[in-house]
């Protein structure tokens, strides 16, 4: 029994360290910091959804570890211990305690949406960009490159676009759909939306750091749902501004 003991004692201390170096850390389970105003938000929710599920793993482990090994049958014990119907003090514990944990998860959820999807007036807007989704690809247009046909760029499922944001400026995004629900999906951006029939779906953020990013339809639409990429190049202002101004050509 005192191996037991010793080696739970150990599994304990060995797993309490393992998350405490992690915390130390603070790891983005999978997520970089600084990318967009976007993560900024949500890779704290993010860290704090993983480390209540670590924590609540944790107890849950212990719970089922330790009668299985400290409440085994004994020598000349009846086989089954005391059976009870019901336990006030437990169930009252065990309905209180999801609740609280839900409740914090709910608003802390709740507050960093509310930041995320918050729109500023029109006029603060410095760029907006439409998105279209459409069977199997994505268009976007670029209003300040006027209404050439070279002001919108789309895609095919052969030939993926490149949506190009400037980096440090604050961007609209408008979402519409040509046919379907399709979903604009940037995992490094931390980001998903709903293109809808009918429905406009805008978000606002500050793209932040320079770079290509992959973007991906996460919403089977279709037969060619899977070739429904695209990147994204965050680039800096000037090279933004000379690529509208490529765009400004009538040229086909
Ligand atoms: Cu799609």
């Amino acid at each position: 029994m005192k191996s037991v003991r010793r080696a739970l004692s150990l599994l304990l201390t060995g797993s309490s360290l393992l998350f405490l170096s992690a915390c130390s850390e603070v790891s983005g389970f999978g997520y970089e910091k600084g990318i967009t105003s976007v993560n900024d938000h949500s890779l704290s929710l993010w860290q704090g959804a993983w480390i209540a599920a670590a924590v609540v793993g944790a107890i849950t482990l212990i719970l089922i570890i330790w009668p299985a090994i400290f409440h085994r049958r004994k020598e000349g014990k009846p086989e089954f211990p005391k059976q009870f119907q019901y336990n006030i003090p437990i169930e009252v514990v065990y309905t209180i305690v999801p609740l609280l944990i839900v409740s914090v998860l709910f608003y802390f959820t709740a507050v960093k949406q509310s930041a995320i999807t918050k729109l500023s007036p029109d006029a603060q807007v410095a760029h907006t960009i439409e998105v279209k989704g459409i069977q199997w690809s994505w268009q976007f247009t670029y209003p300040e490159a006027g209404t050439g046909p070279n002001a919108t760029v789309t895609g095919t499922p052969e030939k993926w676009p490149t949506l190009y944001l400037p980096q440090g400026q604050s961007v609209r995004l408008n979402f519409t759909s040509n046919d379907v629900v399709h979903g604009f999906y940037v995992p490094k951006f931390m980001y998903q939306i709903q293109t809808i029939p009918g429905v406009t779906n805008r978000v606002e953020f500050i793209p932040k750091k320079l770079g290509t990013y992959e973007g991906v339809c996460n919403i089977l639409c279709g037969t060619s749902h899977t070739y429904m990429r695209f990147q994204v190049k965050v680039v800096t202002n000037e090279q933004y501004q000379s690529y509208i101004d490529s765009l400004k050509g009538n040229v086909a």
